[in-house]
């Protein structure tokens, strides 16, 4: 390319000057449209050859979907493709038939959907066969915004909220609705459709007429993908916003005071999807405060909003203060309910029994509530995996989490076929992800951030993908446009070679690093503050409540360590189905993935290594480590695939990775092993950092090229 720009300019007599002016132009000009912010996200434009589309009826999905397919067709030039409009009684809602030459569905965004299938596979290499019937795994595919009114983020890690800005600002302009126009095609491009567009710790203002204004706005953009907007309410709506004298959910006036509220909301949003609602959880209001229960909270919105065909989704995440087990109060709460919420009612549950963390079991919920709804939720935002400092893809861990089994139902029932409508007999299915978008260019802050966002799309939509193909197609449709010669077959191998695979790799294996050098082997919660981000397994301030501490979670001591869950202890493996509540229950059988979250283990226990506990936990924190680095090079060995910027940004992050990793390793080993008293084995690397520095460190800052705290970050 360079040469043949050169021979241009040789071939032209032009004066000095003119010369150096043209070949500004000649070398910036590509150079300009080669640059990858990220913003283009998955949806790479590509050199998109001639298709000749036929389509019956074209309704406002199917332009998109012909519009779609003049812009990235890459299958045979000049070929006819059909999209067809038509009933089929194999099809669920969005669901598609696929063909070489055509697509065929019930709805018209199912045609949309089966056209980003085709292209996908068509910039993936994945042959189509014809008649595959593909259906979602679940109705409801939604993304929650954690997303205040002023525009901040509640564990946001990519700049300011893309939805609200503030009281001051509430004027929509063309640049806010050219974003969310991008952002809902890109949701659409994996399945997604709804967003819930506010943060569940909700303003009551969020439903004021203003608000509301804006709410309209952003749900008329979203439409045009086929994405129903949904909001976060806040419990104590009437009596904050409402001016009543009280929220309680039985009471006439509150219940006036919300109909009237819905009936605004449907007038200016008529496809509105209904609410998200965290109630008496971590302080917010809920129908407990009036002696009421969660199932009549959750009825009384859920029959308002029927008439409008909407949904009440009322989370789990509850859990008052405790000193004896977190993990066992949203099971305690909810069992005693099933069977008692309306059918437009789904419990959403985040997918471990305590909070987003790097692992945890499956919470029990999953598949015991038999006669009521559940969602499962999921957390995009690495809240508890290295914000978005690190590269971590999310997709392993919920693979690991939809494929593991209840075996309420027998064997084979996966968290996934338990709540996609597989098990039970559901009027809805649905699941959610936290969501990691923000106003950064590249939407998610780490480049490879993106890959979470495209993998919960691909995951709900079917929720039997491998992580692997997940993590191919999303290297492929977000780098292989960088490489200049992929039309060379030689080349494209080449490049899978060198890039692909040792990418796809780090991805892979990215969860498990980052569980080795934060929590291995059944470690939760040892978070310094209440940033999540760095270590503090030493941190118990007085003020704070026990279950808000790490040393609640590790109960590290002179005799070992690990929340002793079994029947001796919390009994939590009690809320599992046999056998696995037996498997969790004996230290012998318990994977030891989840070992010191359901046994207090001695430091000298055998593993199934052969070697002591404590010796397998300096192990894994070295791991992690060595894992990073191996990662760092890796990443280096790919210079040259990727876009410059991109590749010295994610190269700088993997730096700060590695750094991050080494203190998780040096405060958790050094901290522990005031109880072990064991030696860190000869063989492994030393600490670098020493435990009081770790100690007297804010977290957040320690590797972060800022003057560092001398106190711990106190903000909880
Ligand atoms: O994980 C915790 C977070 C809170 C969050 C809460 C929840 C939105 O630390 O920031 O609040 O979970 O899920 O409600």
């Amino acid at each position: 390319m360079k040469n043949k720009r050169i021979n241009i300019l040789k071939a032209i007599n032009f004066s000095s000057v003119k010369k150096l002016f043209l070949l500004c132009i000649l070398f910036y000009l590509p150079a300009a449209s080669h640059a990858d912010n990220g913003h283009d996200l998955w949806l790479k434009n590509v050199k998109a050859l001639p298709v000749n589309i036929i389509a019956g009826k074209k309704t406002a999905a199917i332009n998109l979907a012909i519009q779609e397919l003049n812009r990235g067709w890459t299958g045979r030039s000049g070929a006819s493709f059909t999209l067809t409009l038509k009933k089929d009684k194999a099809l669920k809602t969005g669901g598609f038939i696929l063909s070489e030459n055509g697509v065929q569905a019930g709805d018209e965004w199912g045609v949309l959907y089966g056209v980003y299938e085709i292209l996908r596979r068509q910039q993936t290499g994945q042959p189509v066969q014809n008649g595959e019937v593909v259906n979602p795994s679940y109705q409801q595919r939604i993304l929650n915004h954690w997303d205040n009114l002023d525009g901040s983020i509640e564990r946001g890690y990519s700049g300011l909220s893309i939805f609200w800005k503030g009281d001051k600002n509430t004027t929509v302009t063309d640049a806010d609705k050219k974003l969310w126009m991008e952002y809902a095609r890109a949701n659409a491009s994996i399945g997604i459709n709804g967003s819930v567009l506010n943060n569940v710790n909700a303003s009551p203002q969020i439903l004021n007429a203003e608000n509301l204004q804006r709410l309209k706005a952003i749900a008329d953009v979203l439409r045009t993908y086929g994405i129903r907007s949904y909001l976060s309410i806040n419990f104590s709506s009437p009596a904050r916003l409402g001016g009543l004298k009280n929220s309680d959910p039985l009471d006439p006036a509150v219940i006036q005071w919300w109909k009237d509220k819905v009936k605004e909301i449907y007038t200016v949003v008529p496809d509105f999807g209904g609410f998200l609602v965290k109630a008496n959880s971590e302080g917010q209001p809920g129908p407990q405060d009036f002696g009421r229960t969660h199932a009549n909270g959750a009825n009384m919105l859920a029959d308002i909003v029927k008439p409008y065909k909407g949904i009440i989704m009322w989370r789990a995440f509850v859990y008052s203060p405790t000193d004896k087990d977190r993990a066992k109060q949203a099971y305690n709460e909810f069992m005693p309910l099933d069977g008692k919420f309306r059918d437009n009612v789904i419990i959403q549950v985040k997918n471990g029994p305590v909070d987003f963390q790097p692992r945890e079991p499956f919470s029990a919920l999953f598949g015991a509530m038999k006669k009521t709804t559940v969602m499962p939720e999921v957390q995009i935002t690495q809240e508890y995996l290295g914000h978005s400092e690190h590269l971590v893809f999310l997709s392993t861990l919920w693979e690991e989490f939809l494929k593991s089994d209840t075996y309420q139902e027998g064997k084979g029932s996966t968290v996934g076929r338990c709540t996609d409508g597989s098990i039970f007999n559901q009027a809805n299915t649905a699941i959610a992800g936290v969501a990691n978008v923000g106003l950064d260019t590249n939407w998610c802050g780490h480049p490879f951030a993106q890959s979470n966002w495209y993998a919960f799309g691909r995951l709900a939509w079917n929720n039997t993908l491998t992580s692997g193909q997940i993590a191919n197609e999303w290297i492929q449709l977000s780098f292989s446009n960088s490489i200049s010669n992929k039309d060379n077959p030689l080349a494209v191998s080449e490049w899978e070679r060198n890039f692909l695979l040792p990418v796809k790799q780090i991805m892979m294996e990215s969860r498990e690093a980052a569980v080795n050098y934060s929590m291995p082997l059944g470690l939760h919660h040892i978070f310094a503050g209440n940033h999540h981000f760095g270590p503090g397994p030493w941190d118990a301030p007085k003020r704070v409540r026990a279950d808000w501490t790490p040393p609640y979670y590790h109960q590290a001591a002179a005799d070992g360590i690990g929340f002793n869950r079994t029947k001796t202890g919390t009994d939590a493996v009690e809320q599992y189905h046999e056998p696995l509540a037996s498997t969790f229950n004996d230290i012998n059988t318990c994977p030891e993935i989840y070992l010191l979250w359901f046994h207090h283990v001695s430091w000298d226990h055998k593993m199934k290594s052969g070697k002591t506990f404590w010796d397998e936990l300096c192990y894994h924190y070295n791991d992690g480590v060595m894992q990073v680095r191996q990662f760092q090079k890796t990443w280096d060995a790919a210079e040259g695939y990727v876009d410059q910027d991109m590749f010295t940004e994610v190269q700088r992050r993997l730096k700060r990775q590695e750094k991050d990793a080494q203190v998780w390793k040096d405060g958790c080993l050094l901290y522990f092993q005031t109880f072990s008293k064991m030696p860190i084995p000869a063989e492994l690397e030393r600490p670098v950092y020493d435990l009081k520095f770790l100690q007297a460190s804010d977290m957040l800052r320690v590797n972060d090229n800022q003057p560092l705290l001398p106190v711990r970050n106190k903000m909880r």
